[in-house]
């Protein structure tokens, strides 16, 4: 391959900013001083065919043979159809979300069981999502045999996919990129030698540690980004309110969160008291008590600290930021002088998170932003959620988290709060629908259950709580056990 193409080749990525140095939180929670987004190629044409044509010519050079070509979904799909379209090659599409379409297809497009597909994907760490790919077309009778990639990060990845029978030729080396840098001027020479010694010391998908009798565990390999709620508060990215949640959560062994909706202070003050050791959050709608005065605020503030907990006002902030710094703060009710966490929606934009943290910053508050809801017929979905996780990953030092109904970021920071949870599912004549706590913190991938009634109704609120503790947490301890063990 033409050295001279190479270098041309990285300093464009680095114009355009799909490799960049600083600190950054990888998928599984570790800070790295390297970061590579490829999926901004697409803006740029010359540099998408420039791409394509290297990766060709990488598997032109070794000599490959090959039926079709496959691209690891997403950044890799157009890279593989401007392959597939240039040497009119077939091409097979590898479906990500399947799963929420129930039935339909995982691959796209005609299979012809025993030809051999060549992989291509932008950038390998732990070779998880090749292997997630190739494991795929393999159950579909498919050999693979051979992955491209553009850029190694030079993490374990092409041990453990030769481990599995698949070699991995990449079109850039660490190293490379590092020394056409360095020498174009582009950083220095301290920043090389910290990306060496990181890539060095985080070799972080080791063979050995995704074995199992020989074999390697898939599963495990794909989930290794699982951390432990004590684990994801030590991450130096995760925000401090976030920090104290994670780290009482693990001490206290719990991920339930009441939705302590009473409209007496003296029995929501009774309430926090019997039921404080079994939660991590109680959540308020101050605007419900009939008796409500800053004494209760006062008294609640004594239990959470006595207890142990966070209090979590459920206000929905809504509003333009100006306003909502006055809601927040002032008014009746103060909320942001008692109330560790509150909760705003995003759909008047940014401004929200703006005039909220310039109150609740200074008080080490923090926020979840509502990015869907339990309610029937919720308008928070797709593109919308989309939309909110980003505004969430754009005002971190606020937000540190969601309500939703699942896991929605990847980012191990982040937190994620359910409501609408109940042992027994279905809903209320009003909307509300139920998830069971297993459902939720297993199946969904979520942190924390928010139950209300499912407390509130029953007649020993102190056993239905320890009731709730225990299958949230259970849900829990099977997901970390399931990350671990599977095969
Ligand atoms: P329940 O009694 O477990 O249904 O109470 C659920 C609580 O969570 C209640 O206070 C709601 O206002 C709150 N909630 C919710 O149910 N669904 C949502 O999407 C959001 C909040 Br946001």
């Amino acid at each position: 391959m033409e050295n001279v193409c190479l270098e041309s080749l990285i300093l464009k990525l680095h114009d355009v900013q799909a490799v960049k140095f600083g600190t950054f939180t990888l998928k599984s929670g570790i800070t790295s001083p390297i970061y590579f987004d490829l999926r901004v190629i697409v803006s740029h044409p010359s540099l998408m065919n420039q791409v394509s044509n290297l990766l060709y010519q990488c598997a032109k050079d070794k000599g490959l043979k090959y039926d079709t070509v496959c691209g690891v979904p997403y950044t890799a799909l157009p890279l593989a159809t401007i392959i597939c379209s240039q040497h009119e090659m077939p091409m097979l599409i590898r479906r990500k979300e399947a799963k929420d379409y129930g039935t339909k297809k995982i691959i796209e497009g005609t299979i012809h069981p025993g030809d051999t597909c060549l992989i291509i994907e932008d950038v390998v760490t732990s070779g998880s999502s090749v292997m997630e790919t190739a494991v795929v077309l393999q159950e579909e009778g498919l050999k693979v045999t051979d992955a491209i990639v553009l850029m190694d990060r030079e993490q374990g990845g092409s041990s453990i996919l030769a481990k599995r029978g698949i070699t991995l030729h990449s079109v850039i080396s660490m190293t490379k990129l590092l020394n056409v840098l360095l020498q174009a001027q582009r950083i220095d020479s301290f920043t090389a030698q910290s990306v060496h010694m990181f890539i060095q010391e985080n070799n972080t998908c080791k063979p050995s540690e995704v074995e199992k009798d020989g074999q390697l565990d898939t599963k495990k390999l794909c989930k290794m980004a699982e951390l432990s709620y004590g684990d994801r508060a030590k991450l130096q990215t995760t925000h401090p309110l976030a920090t104290q949640l994670l780290r009482l959560m693990e001490e206290k062994k719990t991920n339930l969160c009441v939705s302590a909706d009473l409209t007496s202070c003296e029995e929501l003050l009774q309430l926090a008291d019997s039921l404080g050791p079994q939660i991590c959050v109680l959540k308020t709608h101050v605007d419900v008590l009939q008796d409500f005065s800053p004494a209760f605020t006062q008294s609640l503030m004594d239990l959470a600290l006595k207890h142990n907990f966070l209090i979590f006002e459920d206000r929905k902030f809504a509003d333009i930021g100006n306003t909502v710094k006055h809601q927040y703060e002032g008014g009746l009710y103060q909320i942001s002088s008692w109330s560790h966490i509150v909760n705003a929606h995003a759909v008047s934009g940014p401004g929200v998170l703006k005039g909220l943290s310039a109150v609740g910053n200074p008080l080490n508050r923090g926020c979840l932003l509502i990015a869907q809801m339990s309610s029937q017929g919720s308008l928070a979905t797709g593109d919308y959620t989309q939309a909110v996780v980003k505004m969430a990953e754009e005002n971190s030092d606020f937000v540190f988290g969601f309500i939703s109904g699942s896991k929605i970021s990847s980012r191990p920071e982040f937190l994620h709060m359910t409501p609408g949870v109940q042992m027994q599912t279905g809903g209320d004549d009003l909307g509300q629908q139920y998830s069971s706590p297993d459902d939720v913190i297993l199946n969904k991938g979520s942190d924390i259950i928010i139950v209300g009634r499912g407390i509130l109704g029953a007649s020993d609120r102190v056993k239905a709580a320890a009731d709730y503790r225990d299958a949230g947490w259970n849900a829990y301890v099977k997901r970390l056990d399931r990350s671990q063990t599977d095969v």
